[in-house]
């Protein structure tokens, strides 16, 4: 048998277009395939065609409005100078509008752009979600991807719009920027006594670094079996040779219990999937329910309470918020 592995793959250089779509996909497929040497190393080396559709010109377009309108405010935060953009790039922010407007429209200077970015930028995060659904239905596929793809949105929309509106403040949002989304972050985590004792934040990171092991071990063990074929699926599914036998009799053999050819798919996909949803329902529980994530931790014997070090009249930082609740 030929060992082929991502080096020596052979490059199809026959343009094909793909399944027939249905009839109700009025827009058809747009673009001439072509052929790149060097995507081939990394993937498939076919380009295209591509399925633009209505959903897809919308939330591009959605896209392209809040992107202009984040960017515009952040080259006018620094007087329209091009060369003040591209070294400040990192620092510049759009930012939400000061708690005192609540939930009402802002003039445009002072919040009005960062609502209306956010309004055009979910717009078209939901029609991509839209666009990702139907792409998968016409393919006869499950929408998995789609749903997954919905647990980060989850977060994205917690973040941005249900905990603000819950608060009754869009100042409570996260600001677009590189590193004042950071400052957000971190800021969000002091204000509420410190997000590691969240135990939903615990989850979450649990999920990511499961995600990120079971993603290293099912790599692994998948190139691991390549030279026996075990990355053709096909052959692997219709005539189970001897790869994917010795990737499951490895983690047997290593750990005393193997995923299946199925479940491994399962457990990367739960583990991604609970990552943002845990992760959402933290952030939804701060503020809303928990003022102070150490206050909580002490109360249910989690974390310690802090001991009296000083004599006199030394505060506790973390005691100063939240303790009339
Ligand atoms: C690798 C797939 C490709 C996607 C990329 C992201 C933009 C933003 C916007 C100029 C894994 C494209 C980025 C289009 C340009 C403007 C206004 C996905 C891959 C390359 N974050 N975050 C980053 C977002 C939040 C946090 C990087 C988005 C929360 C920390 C990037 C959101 C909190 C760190 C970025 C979002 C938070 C980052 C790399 C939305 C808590 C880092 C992302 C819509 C969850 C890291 C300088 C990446 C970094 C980083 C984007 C939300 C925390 C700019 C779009 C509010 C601690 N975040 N983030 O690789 O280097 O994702 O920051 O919710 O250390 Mg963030
Ligand atoms: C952001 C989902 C939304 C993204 C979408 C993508 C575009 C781009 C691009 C066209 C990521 C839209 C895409 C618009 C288009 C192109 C190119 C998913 C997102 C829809 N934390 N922390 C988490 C750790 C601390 C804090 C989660 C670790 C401190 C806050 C994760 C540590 C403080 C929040 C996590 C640590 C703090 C989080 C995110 C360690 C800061 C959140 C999971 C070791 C000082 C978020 C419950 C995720 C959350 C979150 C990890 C520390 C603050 C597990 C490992 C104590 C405020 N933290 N964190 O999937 O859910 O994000 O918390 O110290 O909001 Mg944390």
């Amino acid at each position: 048998m030929e060992y082929q592995n991502i080096f020596t793959r052979v490059q199809v250089h026959a343009p094909y277009d793909g399944v027939p779509l249905p009839k109700s996909d009025w827009w058809g497929r747009d673009g001439k395939p072509f052929f790149v040497y060097w995507l081939g190393k990394f993937g498939d080396a076919q380009v295209g065609p591509f399925y633009l559709g209505g959903l897809g010109v919308a939330s591009a377009l959605c896209f392209f409005i809040a992107f202009e309108i984040i960017g515009l405010n952040m080259l006018a935060s620094v007087n329209w100078d091009p060369v003040q953009f591209v070294r400040q790039l990192f620092w510049l922010a759009l930012e939400p509008p000061s708690p005192g407007y609540g939930l009402k429209i802002p003039p445009l200077n002072e919040g009005g752009w960062w609502l209306m970015a956010g309004f055009f930028l979910t717009m078209s995060i939901l029609l991509w979600w839209l666009r990702m659904y139907r792409r998968a239905k016409s393919l006869g596929m499950g929408t998995h991807v789609a749903w997954a793809f919905a647990a980060a949105i989850w977060l994205y929309l917690v973040l941005g719009f249900i905990r603000p509106v819950l608060m009754g403040n869009w100042g409570e949002a996260v600001p677009f920027g590189i590193f004042p989304h950071l400052d957000w972050t971190a800021a969000f985590s002091i204000r509420y006594g410190n997000l590691f004792y969240n135990p939903f934040h615990m989850l979450s990171i649990a999920f990511l670094y499961g995600s990120a092991l079971l993603f290293a071990m099912h790599g692994a063990t998948i190139l691991a079996v390549s030279r026996f074929g075990g990355e053709r699926e096909i052959e692997q599914i219709v005539d189970r040779g001897t790869a994917s036998e010795r990737a499951a009799l490895f983690w047997r053999w290593t750990m005393g219990f193997n995923a299946s050819m199925e479940s491994i798919h399962r457990w990367a996909w739960w583990f991604a999937v609970l990552c943002p949803l845990t992760g959402g329902i933290g952030i939804l529980l701060t503020g809303t329910v928990v003022d102070n994530w150490y206050l909580w931790a002490v109360k249910h014997g989690v974390a310690p309470m802090y001991p009296a070090v000083y004599p006199g009249p030394v505060v506790d930082p973390a005691l100063m918020q939240g303790v009339a609740k």
